[in-house]
């Protein structure tokens, strides 16, 4: 759909050179930089996220233009793993690194049904002089693997056009899965739109640190993002804008189930969301019946929440929601559509109870588990399998925390993504030019050091499904400007999902986030140079 003028960048440049006021977070601990250069062999295991079980041993493997990247004769999923590999590798290298079915490769590929210890996403790497063998239960694991050996080559790697280099991956055995199975990263395209192709790129980013969902927020008060053909208004009238009077946009049907393939091409499910039944006034503007009183508002380009509500009395409502969720369910091969239901605040508890509780049913008639914002287990009741997504505070009172843990004795899972610590549209700190504070400051410590499996009082780790780390969009209008607010946080939440509580702390993660900024540049990423991470001497 249409571009946007780029926002000036002039903002951003002194936030990534870090040229702000005095009174960013005074630097923790341990060195203030690291080397200008990376290590020439990375140290096994020295990624993001911390792999399970590393085991250095040997001398390296090493990439070389004689390189064939081994594969199984008739596994087409593995093959496109092995192709998505050698796609990542072939352009630093130049090496040719041809795809084949011959055992004697050096660079291989295989699945071992029997590896159950590996469960979905797990996956072996095994590194030595003349091979490297990678061995997954399932491609998505293979996937996940492929992720470990991009970081264990040098950053470098990375680059599109050829690097005079070695590229060597330290010997020994990585073996690694992942702690939770929910590791989700959400991104809010209602407020400013962002393109299929800026989508794509945010896809890249989260699947090197091995996230598995990405949240699409599809629809708010600002703009309605996706085509309902049974409702065309919702994109004709409600994606005319966006914040800040924008030209807004939206994705075609067949635009959407784009974005689904690309992700579904790095194992990353896409949960749509259609927030109901506050959050809809781009939906109340493009069918006027929906409105209680009948009348058409005027589009809303601001930033404020909590004004709008469908209407729970009129029957109206509940065929618009089914028109809706029966197409979004049938565009979505996940397993969730997310319907929202936070910040109601103009729908009386009675209301949400009735909306919330007839609209669950079309979701899972369509063949889809609910998943909704925490305030659903306050004043509506969870259909079974639901999956609740909790955003609430350190401050958000226990009762509202004991709904969610009832929630959870009840059999709902639970995804954790607290706004003051894993909401990325939060400033870094005061000097922070872009973002909101309504949740506070989240430096990139506080963003990473705390633990979903125990956060909710009441809630055993059990019932958490894992974390997500959601990037609304009312300040940021532009990917560098997604860009720098997501980086250096967006990995640290990876690892909350991905890695064991035991054996990761502050002290030694922010050493190897440092390091990732060799990685940043040569991805081309708009990092943030916070003053709290060892980050490479210039
Ligand atoms: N809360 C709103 C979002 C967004 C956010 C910005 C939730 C679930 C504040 N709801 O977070 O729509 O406005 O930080």
């Amino acid at each position: 759909m249409r571009r946007r003028l780029l926002a000036p960048a002039l903002l951003l440049l002194a936030t990534a050179l870090g040229c702000t006021e005095a009174g960013t977070a005074a630097p923790a601990p341990g060195p203030a930089a690291l080397p200008a250069a990376e290590p020439d062999v990375r140290p096994l295991g020295r990624i993001i996220p911390l792999p399970a079980s590393v085991e250095p041993g040997g001398a390296p493997y090493t990439l070389t233009a004689a390189t064939r990247i081994g594969v199984p004769a008739g596994a087409p999923a593995v093959r496109a793993v092995a192709e998505r590999l050698a796609g990542l590798l072939r352009p630093a290298t130049g090496f040719r690194l041809p795809v084949v079915t011959d055992p004697a490769a050096d660079l291989v590929l295989r699945l071992d049904p029997s590896a159950g210890a590996l469960g979905d996403e797990g996956y072996a790497l095994r590194s030595a002089p003349g091979r490297l063998t990678l061995t997954a239960r399932t491609p998505a694991g293979l996937f996940r693997g492929v992720q470990t050996v991009r970081q264990q080559l040098p950053a470098a790697i990375e680059r599109t056009t050829v690097q005079r280099r070695a590229w060597r991956i330290a010997g020994g055995t990585v073996t690694d899965t992942p702690r939770f199975p929910y590791r989700g990263a959400m991104l809010d395209v209602a407020r400013h739109f962002f393109t299929v192709e800026e989508v794509k790129a945010y896809i890249d980013r989260i699947a090197l640190y091995k996230y598995n969902v990405l949240h699409l927020h599809l629809t708010d008060d600002q703009g309605w993002r996706i085509a309902i053909r049974s409702r065309p208004e919702l994109t004709s009238t409600g994606a005319a804008t966006e914040v800040g009077g924008g030209p807004g946009g939206f994705y075609t049907q067949e635009q959407y189930k784009e974005i689904v393939r690309y992700a579904a091409a790095a194992h990353i499910e896409v949960v749509p969301e259609i927030d109901m039944p506050g959050h809809t006034h781009a939906a109340l503007v493009s069918y006027p019946e929906l409105n209680c009183d009948g009348r058409r508002p005027e589009p809303y380009t601001g930033i404020e929440v909590g004004f709008s509500t469908l209407c729970a009395e009129k029957e109206v409502t509940y065929a618009f929601a089914e028109d809706v969720l029966r197409e979004i369910a049938a565009l979505t091969p996940g397993r969730y559509v997310h319907i929202g239901g936070d910040e109601a605040k103009s729908t009386s508890p009675a209301d949400y109870r009735t909306l919330m509780d007839r609209v669950q049913p079309l979701v899972t008639r369509h063949g889809k588990q609910v998943m909704a914002w925490h305030q659903l287990t306050g004043d509506a009741t969870p259909v079974p399998g639901a999956l609740i997504q909790y955003w609430g505070l350190d401050r958000t009172p226990a009762e509202e925390k004991e709904e969610v843990a009832r929630a959870a004795r009840a059999g709902a899972g639970i995804v954790v993504s607290p706004a003051d610590r894993a909401y990325l549209d939060m400033k870094y700190d005061a000097d922070t030019p872009l973002g909101l504070k309504w949740a506070g400051t989240v430096s990139v410590r506080r963003a990473y050091d705390w633990d979903p499996g125990t956060h909710l009082p009441g809630v055993p780790e059990s019932a958490v499904r894992g974390v997500e780390a959601p990037l609304w969009t009312e300040t940021l209008s532009t990917p560098e400007q997604l860009d720098t607010m997501a980086f250096p946080r967006l990995p640290g939440l990876a690892e909350l999902g991905w890695s064991p509580a035991a054996g990761r702390d502050w002290d030694t993660y922010r050493i190897r986030l440092g390091e990732q900024a060799h990685r940043f540049d040569a991805l081309g990423i708009g990092w943030y140079r916070s003053p709290e991470v060892p980050w490479p001497a210039r």
